[in-house]
């Protein structure tokens, strides 16, 4: 049974804002995070907007974070130093077609006196993350002119979290004393079993159906996502074709990176698709929370 893909208007200016949240995950454990909110599109708990390739985007954010920081668009713009309780907005024209990355640059922590280190880790942004698809100037449902063609998609944003920097965000003194350990991990903001119940973020399709997969990776951990039940060919990696590879059932999909893979649907069932990390599938070693979701093939 063919879904209608669910109708997305073009952006011309995408508003933001930066809030304190929280999330809570299936270990029964809720934690602080910052996320940008929005009164439009989301995937799963995170904004997403889509414009043509070339036409202008304006960001306008308003933060209402305890901290300044600066928006981005991974690897192609980043916005102004936002002072909390204030707005601004940036400006450009629309990368080549593909899946990118709303995140933000968190800024270097000032050092404490004789702390070198300290200058080199940045402040902790904290599950600020969202998507931005490109779409092909000829309006065809291709990935980009002359790229491969799909019957459906979904975005899928991996993030992880270090609960004890968690605890640290807004207070702007405060330096992590231990080595940044993931041990929370969220995909489009949410845990398994959270995830079971998005239908942004579960891979429903019909029966031979050919499914475009867009994967994000804004956590520090190195992610490789496994299927079951299919192989999938990967078609570009940080937006560029991927012409060496053939198809595989783990892909890798490395931090502030997008990697486009496609599938078909050709059995019917419910098959995991997560990462092979088992720490990833786990609510800080309560297993299988996390990054888990499922295809659903009907
Ligand atoms: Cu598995």
């Amino acid at each position: 049974m063919a879904l209608p893909l669910p109708p997305v208007a073009p952006a011309t200016v995408w508003r933001l804002t930066a809030d304190p949240s929280s999330t809570t995950f299936g270990n029964g454990v809720t934690i602080p995070f910052f996320r940008y909110n929005t009164n439009g599109t989301r995937r799963g708990a995170l904004p997403f907007a889509q414009a043509t390739e070339g036409s202008s985007l304006t960001v306008l954010v308003t933060n209402n974070l305890p901290h300044a920081f600066r928006p981005e668009i991974v690897g192609v713009a980043t916005g102004p130093l936002i002072r909390p309780g204030t707005s601004a907005s940036f400006s450009f024209n629309m990368p080549p077609a593909g899946t990118y990355l709303l995140s933000a640059d968190g800024g270097k922590t000032a050092p404490a006196p004789g702390n070198f280190g300290a200058a080199h880790i940045s402040r902790p942004t904290n599950g600020l993350s969202g998507t931005l698809v490109s779409r092909p100037s000829s309006g065809a449902q291709v990935l980009y002119d002359g790229g491969p063609a799909y019957d459906r998609e979904y975005v899928l944003l991996y993030d992880d979290a270090d609960d004890r920097r968690n605890a640290l965000q807004g207070s702007l003194g405060s330096i992590p004393r231990q080595p940044y350990e993931a041990n929370y991990f969220t995909l489009n903001g949410m845990g398994f079993p959270d995830i079971a119940g998005d239908t942004d973020s579960v891979v429903a399709a019909g029966l031979g159906e050919r499914v475009l997969l867009r994967l994000g990776n804004l956590g520090r951990t190195r992610q490789c996502i496994h299927f079951h039940g299919f192989h999938a060919d990967t078609a570009t990696r940080d937006n560029l074709p991927e012409i060496h590879w053939g198809e595989k059932d783990t892909i890798p999909v490395p931090t502030r990176t997008t990697t486009d893979v496609l599938f078909t649907a050709n059995q019917l069932g419910t098959y995991p698709l997560h990462p092979h990390n088992v720490q990833a599938v786990t609510a800080d070693g309560a297993y299988p929370f996390g990054q888990l979701t499922l295809i659903v093939v009907s």
